[in-house]
């Protein structure tokens, strides 16, 4: 049915953007209706790349008019099948919508089209002598409106809050196809209800994010890196405490021998020091001069004196920084070619050792055939749990197996008070688990807002509610 919709309608993609960038070859289809989960098959109808917010808009309307889904597509980094489209869907990409359109000095903003690259958006800052501090493993090809669609979070949220703290104006298409401009770029507007905030973390359900300015912090000072040997998670909150008495940490990560092992082997590393311990933390801090060099050592001892660390070691400069930080950036890749299940949840921090604890024990019991691999972002309470499928298991068995799972962790992020999803998003894998963090009411005015800017229901259907 969407197939013959297509072919009604192709005429007139194609005379809103030129031929070239309309694309129906296999190859296109595949590449563009995925992002990096591999649970589901890519089946879009078309591809199309707008170059302007008004074709956007035109792409829109005549998606209404045909009732023709879009799935809005940026950099498809994404964990959580936000940007897949199985079900014949036009997928809009952004990828032409990549230029920086503006740098403001006073204002110290960057004002860019949705499809900026993250990295191209931190160079650019870096060059005005200014810092855009959102940063991740995959900065280099996802894009600022997928970032802003999901509210990307990433290493440094612990010193610079997640995407939504650094968004101070938004350009967007509604599904209505109505162009709206958000904020534009003001620190202050008290002027009633701020629909920027409702497209930041919307996952392409309201509207299309065509154009973004973010504002930026000043450079900062140089870093050093810390990688810590633990050997018990439950002391990780106490380390964390010491270490933001004396320091202004920038990164405070976590992950699991089982973890480091994995990136070891598979990039021919060193490990960071000889004794191996359970669990490991990587601490990122300010290093303005000398003296925050003689703090950091200073808790190390004290760390070390109360039996909460077993060894450490510091990076004396940027490469050794970037090697230490290659321990725990390179684990999801790692990972990613033996297909893991995935979760990414939150608690507050101060309940992170027990959550920690409960989730393993439910492991344990449950999965005891199972290798987990614990990591994240542990200063913003934010857990990474990667379960590998053994090798004598079928992949469908693996993932019935890990459906359960994933109920089972969120009854527990749920008893915890917890969030089913920090920072990957909801879109496909965790609709089903949405009311675990959020109230029926909640999601019903949820449903209800989505009328509101979409009553057809045309963008992203089927992610999120
Ligand atoms: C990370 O923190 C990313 O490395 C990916 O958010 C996490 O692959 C994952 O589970
Ligand atoms: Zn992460």
């Amino acid at each position: 049915m969407i197939r013959s919709t297509l072919e009604k309608i192709l005429p007139t993609l194609r005379s809103i953007c030129a031929d070239d960038r309309v694309l129906i070859d296999t190859a296109s289809l595949q590449a563009y209706g995925v992002d990096r989960t591999t649970r589901w098959q890519p089946c879009p109808c078309a591809v199309i790349l707008p170059n302007s917010i008004d074709e956007v808009q035109a792409i829109v309307k005549c998606a209404n008019t045909h009732e023709l889904p879009i799935v809005p597509s940026g950099g498809r980094t994404g964990l959580s099948g936000g940007a897949v489209a199985k079900d014949g869907e036009l997928v809009l990409a952004m990828d032409r919508m990549n230029k920086i359109l503006d740098f403001n000095p006073i204002d110290q903003t960057i004002r860019c089209e949705a499809g900026a690259i993250t990295q191209t958006i931190q160079e650019y800052a870096e060059q005005e002598g200014l810092y855009y501090p959102v940063n991740f493993a995959s900065a280099g090809s996802s894009q600022i409106g997928g970032n802003v669609a999901t509210n990307a979070g990433g290493i440094n949220v612990i010193r610079y809050g997640m995407t939504r703290d650094w968004v101070v104006g938004l350009s967007v298409v509604t599904g209505a196809g109505k162009i709206l401009e958000l904020n534009r770029g003001l620190i202050k507007n008290n002027t009633g209800y701020d629909f920027r905030h409702l497209f930041i973390g919307s996952e392409g359900t309201l509207g299309i994010i065509c154009e973004a300015t973010v504002r930026l912090a000043p450079a900062p000072p140089g870093r050093s890196v810390q990688v810590l040997g633990v050997n018990d998670f439950e002391t990780i909150t106490e380390i964390l405490s010491i270490y933001n008495s004396g320091l202004c940490l920038t990164a405070f990560e976590f992950f699991s021998d089982l973890a480091l092992d994995k990136v070891l082997k598979h990039h021919k590393l060193p490990a960071p020091f000889t004794v191996r311990t359970p669990y490991y933390v990587l601490l990122e801090f300010e290093h303005k001069d000398d003296r925050d060099l003689a703090i950091a050592l200073a808790l190390f001892e004290e760390c070390n004196d109360k039996q909460l660390v077993s060894d450490g070691v510091i990076s004396q400069n940027q490469k050794q920084a970037e090697k230490l930080w290659r321990l725990r950036e390179d684990i999801s890749e790692t990972l990613a070619p033996g297909k893991p299940y995935k979760n990414d949840i939150s608690v507050n921090i101060s309940l992170m050792p027990d959550f920690i604890r409960a989730v393993d024990e439910l492991a344990q019991q449950s999965y005891p055939d199972f290798e987990i691999v614990w990591y994240g972002h542990i200063g913003d309470g934010n857990l990474h749990l990667n379960i590998l499928k053994p090798d004598a298991l079928s992949a469908q068995a693996f993932n019935q197996r890990c459906a359960d799972v994933s109920i089972q962790v969120a009854e527990l992020v749920a008893k915890f008070s917890g969030s089913i999803s920090a920072e990957h998003g909801v879109g496909l894998l965790k609709k089903d688990l949405l009311h675990y963090s959020r109230s029926d009411s909640e999601i019903a005015l949820m449903r209800q807002l989505k009328q509101v800017f979409d009553p057809n229901s045309i963008l992203n259907p089927g992610k999120l509610i």
